[in-house]
């Protein structure tokens, strides 16, 4: 159903200017409980609501909009393992990957959780022993180096993972290469021993060309070193991938391939084989935490009712602010610094899955779609773009994400990060008035005159939204529900904008471009005619020879 023809939709269209005139600061006044009340905790991680632009009203209707637009029943879908994917034809299942129950999960008549199982033993026994140092290199060396060569959904997962969990880690070194720019990949090899470097060439579809092009440089780096004994590369590459035919002709062993599926979407993937980087690092239990986390949240998220659910309240919030409220960006800004990749990795996840404007029956929308989502890590943030979060003339809701626990924390760090966390998402509800500035500034004995000129510019209107979510430790299992908290809040905005959430034209445009352009590049003439202002551009670009 079209959100816009729900009885929702018109009320909370009515709330709007009721809510334009109210600030935060007046509610928590009104209604002393309000903090103790919009909160809820639900796999390890505590979700403050308080400091929205919210009334009981307000998501009451939201809730409502919910299950007008059938989100539930969507959700159902899913789990079942029907083709929600409509332009693609394919399940969405990558909640099978995780799923540690006994329901059988049916795609095409069959029961897909057996094979899963299977390819996972088969990832961990890998795994096991690239880390325990059983697995050799050409010249009988163990590994120390492990380079995941992929893209997008083939790298930002993992990378970001692997980040988060490092004070974990306790396998060989990781590195991610994923840009095309050949700096990318020579940054990172100057430094490695080809006897103890081993490469995964992650590619769903094993045709990405920055992917294969990294990939063969790669190749062709270790067989200098094994004075081109093609025999090496069993020793030194894998693949993961869901095209057996692409990765042996490669020259990868298809006994070295980790296969999935393609009902598991790209950005999707990290729950996959593509997780392997996270295995061979944390080792297997840490990675199965990792699943088993996500698993809470799926549950969690199929069981909680909306008003509990975090999913569903991250977002109906984003809704509100979005569609009723005229935002359209969304901040992420976690507060411990090894998820430094989370804003990159929710920007992919929830841009590339909602950044659309037709309807999943292929007709346009009359409505705001998915935001831009951007971020850094907090304090850092604070020192750079939070200005204009604080006296921007756009609402930008933020979310702050601070784990409480991790390993290697130290104070007095541990409490100033935590204190800054809670002080921003504070003024940023709160603000500052003129009669606080003037009250401030008067007692540091300012002159009258100079308070006056200064008074506009000191003044923070506040009335700024944010969510606090503490997550009480970040370990693998806290981890795995955050992100899993995450492709949930996508699914249900996505599903009451009627998307389908699951198809990323836009990225097969940009590679099927980038194809044709390479080719013309290197052929002086023929070959597909582009724009004329491209086609200006690939002659400037012929003269700048390397
Ligand atoms: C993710 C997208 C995209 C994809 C990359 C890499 O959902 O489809 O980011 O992951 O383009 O694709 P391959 O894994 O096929 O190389």
């Amino acid at each position: 159903m079209n959100p816009t023809s729900t009885s929702a939709w018109s009320v909370l269209s009515s709330q709007t200017q009721e809510m334009q005139a109210t600030h935060m600061r007046d509610m928590f006044e009104k209604d002393p409980s309000r903090a103790q009340r919009l909160c809820t905790k639900a796999c390890g991680i505590y979700l403050d609501y308080s400091k929205n632009r919210l009334t009981d009203a307000v998501l009451d209707q939201l809730v409502k909009l919910a299950e007008e637009t059938g989100v539930p029943a969507h959700a159902r879908k899913m789990f079942a393992g029907e083709k929600i994917n409509n332009t693609e034809k394919r399940a969405v299942l990558h909640t099978a990957l995780r799923n540690m129950g006994d329901t059988p999960v049916m795609v095409g008549g069959q029961n897909v959780i057996p094979e899963v199982r299977e390819v996972r033993e088969r990832t961990y026994l890998f795994a096991r022993r690239v880390r325990s140092g059983e697995w050799r290199g050409f010249t009988g060396q163990a590994i120390t180096d492990v380079v995941n060569i992929g893209i997008g959904g083939s790298d930002l997962g993992p990378l970001m993972i692997v980040e988060a969990l490092k004070p974990l880690a306790d396998g060989p070194r990781l590195h991610f290469v994923s840009n095309v720019d050949s700096l990318h990949l020579n940054q990172t090899l100057k430094d490695l021993d080809p006897e103890r470097t081993l490469f995964i060439v992650a590619s769903k579809t094993f045709t990405t060309i920055e992917t294969l092009t990294n990939a063969r440089s790669a190749r062709a780096w270790l067989l200098n070193a094994a004075k081109g004994d093609k025999a090496a590369i069993a020793r030194h590459f894998v693949a993961v991938s869901t095209n057996a035919e692409k990765v042996s002709e490669f020259g990868i062993d298809l006994e070295n391939m980790f296969g999935f599926w393609d009902w598991v979407g790209g950005r999707y993937s990290l729950w996959s084989s593509i997780g392997l980087p996270i295995a061979v690092a944390i080792g297997p239990e840490g990675f199965n935490d990792l699943l088993a986390g996500a698993y809470d949240m799926d549950l969690h998220f199929q069981n909680a009712p909306i008003r509990e659910n975090l999913p569903y309240l991250l977002a109906l919030l984003g809704i509100w602010y979005n569609n009723f409220l005229g935002a359209s960006s969304h901040v992420v800004a976690p507060y411990n610094q090894t998820l430094h990749r989370l804003p990159a990795f929710l920007q992919q996840l929830d841009m590339e899955s909602n950044g659309k404007s037709v309807r999943a029956e292929g007709e346009p929308v009359h409505y705001a779609t998915g935001p831009v989502i951007w971020g850094e890590p907090g304090t850092n943030g604070q020192h750079a773009f939070f200005q204009l979060l604080h006296q921007g003339t756009s609402l930008i809701p933020v979310d702050f994400i601070l784990a409480l626990k991790q390993p290697g924390q130290m104070e007095p760090h541990r409490t100033s990060q935590i204190a800054n966390c809670l002080a921003q998402a504070s003024a940023l509800m709160q603000g500052k008035t003129q009669a606080e500035v003037q009250t401030e500034m008067r007692a540091k004995g300012v002159a009258e005159d100079q308070i006056a000129a200064l008074l506009t510019h000191r003044e923070f209107k506040g009335n700024r939204p944010s969510n606090m979510m503490l997550l009480d430790d970040l370990s693998p299992r806290t981890l795995g529900a955050l992100i899993a908290l995450y492709e949930h809040k996508v699914f249900v905005q996505g599903a009451i904008w009627g998307l389908n959430s699951f198809d990323q034209w836009g990225v097969e445009l940009g590679k099927q471009l980038a194809t044709g352009i390479e080719q013309r590049l290197g052929a002086e003439d023929g070959g597909q005619a582009y724009d004329a202002s491209t086609e200006a551009l690939i002659n400037y670009v012929r003269t700048a020879k390397p």
